[in-house]
């Protein structure tokens, strides 16, 4: 048995990890305490990679279907990419470019080479079709930044703030690292202690009383779905008390006053009417958080995938620019980039540009953002006729039969494509449905560095990592993939300003040291660092505007924003048919989809219903009995399990779960949810959190009576 050291790639964390290998198999994995940036963290999923590695199911070799009644056969990985060439050149001529499209999934993310790649192979497609996870997840914060524009001096900073806000988000098990700002990403609990150790505040806005809010100084419980309100509420205050920051709203910002207008009536009483918090809580959050001198609102997917979540990240922002929670001109930016090049923050504003009312649009109407439309309308564009129907499909690293809303709807399009390939490690439900399944490397097969992780992270730090073990049968990395596709359609590709070599494939170590070539930190030096290395800390000053930026402005209130408001205030709470509210909730062993298969990995071989011991008590409902949750849009039946940390009224089930034939793994929670009603208009974001349900203990006609009451 050797030790190895590397980094774990489940999630954007990147801990340091040292893993045992024998004869070519990792046997255990262990955080790596010597890890600069980790110090020995790891979470149970991240320790639990061996058995995902070693798991008979995983995929050596890439497969194929060719009759949709019959199973998938293996196929040589290069036989694969000519017939799926050949295949979209067909689709292409007959259809056009636009009847291809990409779905990026979580872990594309993960495997550094994969998106540089996959991106240079999309752009030669010509298709405008590229579709990611982040349309189904926090794009609110894109649909703000380009509806306000966006200050680009920098964020203030955790680890030097004395007050911070967390809405809708829970870093202490989903490492959510927000813009690496307030990151409570490595070693979570130990970073979040120490701060408040030094002082920190912690106020933390969500129904649930989760890990974070367990820790905070204050915790506001508010109803599901309701963000938009408080947020509201707290400017409302802010304004009121004079809390504002005068100087930068003046140099910054329009549509103060209008802003100040328009959350007018929104008082503490109205608040507590809407979204049940109390006043003196609101008060006293506003007042802690304005009357801080350092430290930022920020947000997930609590409040991002809300019934009015574009609105709602809106004024959390709104919050940080009025009081000016922003690096100036001449302050200590500390030079962020290790891997990567970041040219120096300037003191000004990025314009808001609102792609998706120019350019491109879609027969659905959406528009790009960030060079993409939104997920919510992929179903649309393969199942709705149209000339650019949607006819092959490539998913990157996801599994969307589980991740969009309306699971049926999500299959019968997947269902639909004349070619759907996946990129991924096992026969997920999305891939069961796939033409092709391309059977990739796992983390520790491959060489990897964080350059492009290192945005998430709180400190300058850089990894790099060879392959630690070699990969079983005919798997190939991800981008091998792109490139040999592209290869096949003789497209060329170009990658960071570089045209790569179409004749002979280049090495992974070369693309990763031409992705790190303007750095800062000498390559060589890091990969020779086996617990990575932290750039030094250099006092680098925010720059002065450019004299084309000088006059943009944060626009606070644009027209369509002030409506959404006055949407939110008048939406009715509850229906009678539907009293209750299902929320969105991670768990450490899970990330996303992949977990719940790992053998000794959940908890539970199910997923369970949340719910409020008040609530199971008032509907007559043990721990471990079936209940069935509906929701306008369906319903499934599920375990229910005490929660008392859920306020009344409110229920959670973990995404990611679900789709096995058999139902051996659980219920999926987008059985409840729609791909259609109550989306956001610009991102069609729907709403998968604080969506309205009712809650019954299940009656079957069955001899078994044990989970009938
Ligand atoms: N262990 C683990 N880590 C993960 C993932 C995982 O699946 N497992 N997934 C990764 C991914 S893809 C993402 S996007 C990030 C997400 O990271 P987070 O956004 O931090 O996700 P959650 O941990 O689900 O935290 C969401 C919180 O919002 C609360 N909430 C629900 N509804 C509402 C509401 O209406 N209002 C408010 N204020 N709060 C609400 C929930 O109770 C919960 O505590 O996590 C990443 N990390
Ligand atoms: N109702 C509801 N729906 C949700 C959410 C929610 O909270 N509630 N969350 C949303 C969010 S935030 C997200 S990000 C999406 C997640 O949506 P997706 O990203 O589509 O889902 P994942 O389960 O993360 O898919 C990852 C896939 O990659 C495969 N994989 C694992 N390792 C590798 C590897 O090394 N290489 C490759 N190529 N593949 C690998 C896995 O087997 C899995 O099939 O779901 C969204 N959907
Ligand atoms: S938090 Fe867990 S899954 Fe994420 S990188 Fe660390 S060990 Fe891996
Ligand atoms: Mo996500």
């Amino acid at each position: 048995m050797t030790a190895k050291t590397s980094y774990c790639r489940l999630c954007q964390a990147s801990c340091g990890v040292v893993v045992d290998v024998a004869h070519d198999r990792v046997e255990a994995i262990r955080g790596d305490p010597d890890n600069l940036l980790s110090q020995g963290y790891t979470c149970a999923k991240g320790r639990r990679v061996d058995r995902m590695m070693n798991d008979p199911d995983r995929l050596t070799t890439s497969m194929t279907r060719t009759d949709p009644r019959a199973g998938h056969t293996p196929i040589a990985v290069d036989d694969a990419i000519s017939q799926i060439a050949e295949k979209i050149r067909h689709v292409i001529d007959d259809h056009g470019p636009d009847s291809v499209a990409m779905f990026i999934g979580t872990q594309h993310h993960f495997a550094t080479l994969t998106d540089p790649m996959a991106r240079a192979w999309f752009k030669a497609t010509g298709s405008h079709k590229l579709f990611s996870t982040m349309t189904i997840d926090q794009s609110a914060k894109w649909v703000t930044a380009k509806r306000m524009g966006e200050y680009t001096g920098g964020r203030q900073r955790l680890s030097s703030s004395d007050v911070w806000l967390m809405a809708g988000t829970n870093p202490l098990v989903s490492v959510n690292g927000g813009n690496g700002d307030g990151a409570l990403m490595h070693n979570p609990s130990a970073t979040l202690r120490a701060a408040r150790q030094r002082g920190l505040r912690l106020i933390v806005i969500d129904p649930r009383r989760s890990e974070t809010a367990y820790r905070a100084d204050l915790h506001l419980q508010p109803k599901p779905g309701t963000d938009a309100v408080v947020f509201a509420g707290l400017l409302h205050i802010i304004f009121e008390d004079d809390l504002h920051d005068h100087e930068f709203c003046a140099k910054y910002v329009d549509g103060v006053d209008l802003l100040r207008h328009a959350v007018g009536s929104v008082t503490p009483a109205i608040v507590e009417t809407i979204c049940g918090v109390e006043p003196s809580q609101l008060i006293a959050a506003a007042r802690m958080f304005a009357a801080g001198s350092r430290g930022m609102v920020s947000t997930g997917t609590g409040v991002c995938m809300g019934p009015h979540s574009n609105l709602a990240e809106h004024l959390a922002t709104s919050i940080n620019v009025v009081c000016g929670r922003y690096l100036r001109q001449g302050d200590n930016a500390e030079e962020p980039g290790a891997l990567r090049h970041c040219p120096p923050a300037r003191a000004a504003v990025s314009a808001p540009d609102r792609t998706w009312e120019v350019g491109y649009r879609s027969r659905f109407g959406a528009g790009h953002l960030y060079g993409q439309l939104p997920s919510g309308s992929l179903c649309d564009e393969i199942l709705s006729p149209g000339s650019d129907r949607v006819r092959a499909l490539i998913v990157s690293g996801g599994n969307p039969v589980l991740a969009l809303p309306e699971q049926s709807r999500a299959r019968q399009a997947m269902s639909r494509l004349d070619l759907l390939v996946t990129i991924d490690t096992r026969l997920s439900d999305t891939s069961q449905l796939a033409h092709y399944v391309i059977a990739p490397t796992m983390m520790y097969e491959r060489a990897d560095n964080t350059v492009a992780m290192e945005r998430f992270f709180a400190e300058p730090f850089a990894m790099h990592t060879d392959p630690i073990v070699r990969p079983p049968g005919d798997v190939i990395e991800d981008w091998q993939f792109f490139y040999r596709l592209a290869q096949q359609q003789a497209y060329p590709l170009r990658i960071a300003g570089t045209d790569i070599d179409m004749d002979h494939e280049p090495g992974s170590d070369q693309l990763l040291a031409m992705l790190t070539s303007r750095g800062r930190l000498d390559v060589a030096a890091v990969a020779s660092a086996a617990h990575g290395i932290m750039a030094e800390r250099v006092h680098r000053q925010v720059a002065a505007p450019a004299p084309d930026e000088a006059a943009n402005r944060l626009q606070l209130l644009p027209g369509d924003v002030a409506d959404e408001l006055r949407a939110a205030l008048s939406d009715p709470a509850v229906s009678e048919e539907f009293p209750m509210r299902l929320v969105v909730r991670r768990v450490r062993e899970a990330m996303n989809s992949v977990g719940p298969t790992v053998h000794g990995l959940p908890k539970a071989a199910y997923n369970p219903a949340y719910m409020c011991p008040e609530d199971m008590d008032a509907l007559g409902i043990t721990a471990g009995v079936t209940v069935t949750l509906s929701s306008p849009h369906g319903s499934v039946e599920a375990i229910a399990h005490r929660d008392p940390t859920l306020s009344k009224g409110v229920v959670s089930l973990t995404h990611g779960w679900g789709g096995m034939a058999d139902g051996s793994m659980g219920v999926n929670v987008n059985d409840l949810t729609s791909s259609s009603q109550h989306r956001q208009t610009i991102n069609f974001m729907p709403t998968l959190t604080a969506l309205p349900i009712r809650v019954a203990a299940t009656r079957r006609n069955t001899a078994d009576s044990s989970d009938v009451v």
